[in-house]
């Protein structure tokens, strides 16, 4: 199988953000080739100097699963050409059919190259936040496979970070609002991301260890939506209220 030329064509419809068959229409792969594919198109990203920035887990949640037919945890790279700024606006014109979602975010404060324990896992973490997801699948209609959602990067296309709050902020049992133009649209609970969002955290740490990624000083872990994710329009405002964290929001233009 061609991976170069898989990654390629994910990477050109992102770039173009023009919607492509599910790749593994052309021809069917496992697991592991899919995240090979992922790692090429993020080569692609880099060599155009993007720089990569952290992790994103996904389908951490039942909701977030349900939604969208699949059933194992996946994890994607984030790059610095997706970190929107404070208070900033997303660009409907350079994506296809984008969606947002309430996530959790921690600040890693030292590299991690293996997994941590729920003991040590605190000590690697300078911060958490309230964040949102954009994801925005290359595939027409958001609709794939396992093997095709991690082939392109796990939909990752943008994320807003709000304030850092400290480490020892008790996590597991936060309410979490998504709102868009000031209205609930979507609530849910923490809880739902994996019983606790730090299990969220160290399955990245496997994860990354098990596919060699290293987890730099400053690298940003996104744990997964906490509900399922809504399409955006422009004009709207889009905000994720945390309990005890805070909030964060964005503009759609
Ligand atoms: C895949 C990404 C899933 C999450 O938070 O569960 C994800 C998708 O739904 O397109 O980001
Ligand atoms: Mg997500």
């Amino acid at each position: 199988m061609n991976i170069e030329n898989l990654a390629q064509q994910l990477d050109e419809a992102a770039l173009r953000a023009e919607a492509v068959d599910q790749i593994s229409l052309q021809q069917s792969f496992g697991v592991d080739d899919a995240y090979a594919i992922q790692a090429a198109s993020l080569q692609r990203r880099y060599a155009r100097g993007e720089h990569f920035i952290g992790l994103k887990m996904g389908f951490t949640s039942r909701a977030k699963m349900q939604q969208m037919g699949v059933h194992d945890m996946i994890w994607g790279r984030l790059t610095d050409a997706m970190l929107l700024p404070a208070e900033g606006t997303l660009s409907l014109q350079k994506h296809i059919h984008p969606r947002a979602e309430p996530e959790l975010c921690f600040l890693v404060n030292q590299p991690i190259d293996r997994e941590l324990s729920a003991a040590e896992a605190p000590d690697f973490v300078s911060g958490i936040a309230p964040a949102i997801e954009v994801i925005d699948s290359r595939y027409r209609n958001f609709k794939f496979s396992l093997e095709d959602v991690i082939a392109d990067n796990c939909s990752s296309a943008a994320l807003a970070v709000g304030p850092w709050q400290p480490t020892n902020t008790p996590i597991g049992d936060l309410q979490m609002e998504l709102l868009i133009d000031g209205a609930v649209v979507h609530e849910g609970n923490s809880s739902a991301i994996l019983g606790d969002p730090w299990k969220s955290f160290m399955a990245a740490t496997r994860l990354a260890a098990q596919y060699g990624q290293p987890i730099p000083e400053g690298a940003l872990i996104m744990a997964g939506a906490a509900t399922p994710a809504v399409y955006l329009q422009a004009g709207q405002s889009v905000e994720v209220r945390v309990a005890q964290l805070g909030e964060v929001a964005f503009a759609v233009h």
